[in-house]
């Protein structure tokens, strides 16, 4: 699906079937950059508020001013919940975001990062420097594949898995599939855990129920978080997590003051409150183990 957004009046509302009747709009100064890529197209504007925004197929993916809510617990809920994480693997994501926070953590060894579309790498490192810093990492390899066949090609190889994917419509949609979900639980190593994009309770009960109920039938232990983005339609998105071995619930080991002081969301508390939801999502999810 291609859909650009819509630009009225210099503000950039976000329109889409999958949550319809409800819209965020930002006010744009310029359009920076616009193309439509072999898989997607692909937006930049310079906003009025919140610094530059990427657009995919007319979807916020990020704005400069609030990414850090979403890259941060993408990347320090996981690999704090494992013991020793050492291999990693990111699936999508191609503004570097994830990577970045990632590449905070001194004992991992090693990131295979896997995104299907070139041109969304190449656009955020013309445009979104202070992300795409993410690539910089001599521990980062890069791999332009599509994330469900580099999956099934690694069997047994990964500590912590992250899924930072768009919306299941356009190329994402496979990443929202059980055999996707059966393919990452085989990429783990024993012990490992994966981190998906979860979508919201609010806005799509129904992909969540989907998507928790399959971690729940292959992962002994799965929890859904809650991360909160503004600029994400209904201010809010979650993360379906699943384990072989590590409780999630907690830290499995203690946040360095170091490394804490260059975060703006994520603490060892935030870890914590995510997992705890509102009454009508825990009850909906209740059939689910969250
Ligand atoms: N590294 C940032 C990439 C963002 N990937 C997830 C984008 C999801 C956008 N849709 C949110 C829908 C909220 N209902």
């Amino acid at each position: 699906m291609t859909n650009p957004g819509t630009l009225h009046k210099g503000w950039f509302s976000e329109i889409c079937p999958m949550w319809d009747g409800i819209a965020i709009s930002l006010k744009v100064d310029e359009l920076l950059y616009s193309q439509k890529s072999r898989f997607q197209q692909i937006d930049l504007y310079q906003t009025r508020s919140h610094g530059r925004m990427l657009v995919l197929d007319g979807i916020i993916q990020l704005t400069e001013r609030d990414e850090f809510c979403y890259q941060e617990m993408m990347a320090h809920l996981p690999l704090f919940s494992h013991p020793q994480p050492e291999n990693v693997l990111v699936i999508g994501g191609g503004d570097g975001g994830v990577l970045r926070e990632i590449n905070r953590h001194d004992n991992v060894c090693a990131i295979d990062f896997c995104e299907i579309d070139e041109e969304v790498v190449k656009v955020s490192k013309q445009f979104l420097p202070t992300l795409a810093c993410g690539f910089d990492d001599s521990r980062v390899t890069v791999h332009i594949k599509d994330g469900a066949a580099f999956v099934r090609e690694h069997p047994n190889c990964y500590d912590v898995i992250i899924v930072d994917s768009s919306d299941p419509v356009g190329p994402g949609e496979a990443l929202f599939e059980n055999q996707f979900y059966q393919d990452l639980k085989h990429a783990l190593k024993p012990g490992g855990l994966i981190a998906t994009q979860g979508e919201s309770f609010f806005l799509h009960p129904d992909w969540v129920e989907k998507l928790m109920g399959i971690t729940r039938s292959l992962f002994p232990i799965h929890a859904y978080a809650n991360i909160i983005v503004p600029t994400y339609t209904g201010g809010h998105i979650g993360m379906c997590m699943g384990s072989l071995g590590p409780k999630l619930l907690v830290p499995a080991r203690p946040v360095p003051e170091a490394f804490q002081s260059q975060l703006k969301y994520y603490s060892p508390v935030v870890h914590r409150a995510a997992f705890v939801l509102p009454s009508f999502a825990e009850k909906m999810l209740k059939g689910n183990g969250v």
